[in-house]
């Protein structure tokens, strides 16, 4: 088995205190660091669908989560590329009711990469919190919106219905993303940008803030 699947199934199995050694095992083996996140990220999708199976449950869901981010601190140094915040302001968060924040704090290493700077408000972000963060922030150029379950897309739709109401809407940008997320949906809310992934998250905050 290579390093890089070792890391998977620690990631799998939630052995948190593994991790960092054997990410590090993987990148001395040779793993790149971007390929050994792509590996996490579709082992946090075999640990989606062992869920869906009923095979394991919540708690095991979350030492998975707890295992991919210790993994992902190891990388973080490795897939930044520096630039101080010179591309401007984003404001990012898990909108509310939804507590899953790998993806989100994702997409804003990748933003902070960059060149943004990046204030994250966390998970379960109320409508009323991303409208303050803007108004503490008056020159923030995105707020980019993140959702993992299909029972939150409404809080996002809410967000973003509140968001296009405020006097400051022509000044911002409002991205979208997570998993249940789709074009359509962005369309349908009024939501200037939707990506896929963190990395082309990233490169279409460039696209927006210029
Ligand atoms: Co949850 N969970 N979870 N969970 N969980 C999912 C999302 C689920 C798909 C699992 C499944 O059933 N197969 C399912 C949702 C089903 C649905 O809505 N259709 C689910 C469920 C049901 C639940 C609970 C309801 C379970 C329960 O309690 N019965 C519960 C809800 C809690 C809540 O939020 N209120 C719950 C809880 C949890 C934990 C807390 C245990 C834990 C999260 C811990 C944490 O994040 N700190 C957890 C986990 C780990 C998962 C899975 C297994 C992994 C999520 C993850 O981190 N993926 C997940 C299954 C899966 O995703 N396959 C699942 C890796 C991450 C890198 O990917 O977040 O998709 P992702 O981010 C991607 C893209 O989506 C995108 O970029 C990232 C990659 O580059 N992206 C953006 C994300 N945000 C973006 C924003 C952008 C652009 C791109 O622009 C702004």
């Amino acid at each position: 088995m290579s390093k890089k699947e070792d890391v998977s199934n620690l990631i799998v199995k939630g052995k948190a205190k593994l991790i960092t050694g054997a990410v590090q095992d993987a990148l001395d083996e040779g793993c790149e660091p971007g390929e050994l996140l792509d590996s996490m990220i579709e082992a946090m999708d075999v640990v989606g669908e062992k869920f869906k199976n009923n095979e394991i449950f919540v708690p095991e869901m979350l030492v998975a989560a707890r295992a991919m981010k210790k993994g992902v601190e190891v990388l973080k140094p490795l897939l930044a590329e520096g630039g101080a915040g010179t591309a401007g302001k984003v404001i990012i968060g898990t909108v509310a009711g939804d507590l899953h924040d790998i993806g989100k704090n994702l997409v804003a290493m990748m933003i902070e990469s960059a060149g943004f700077e990046v204030i994250d408000l966390g998970v379960d972000v109320s409508t009323e919190k991303f409208v303050d963060a803007v108004r503490e922030n008056p020159d923030v150029k995105i707020v980019a919106l993140s959702a993992l379950l299909t029972t939150t897309m409404p809080a996002m739709k809410n967000t973003v219905d509140v968001l296009n109401k405020q006097d400051f809407r022509s000044n911002i940008k409002i991205m979208v993303g997570g998993a249940p997320i789709t074009q359509e949906f962005a369309d349908e809310i009024g939501a200037d940008a939707y990506t896929t992934d963190a990395a082309s998250a990233a490169q279409e905050a460039k696209i927006l803030a210029a």
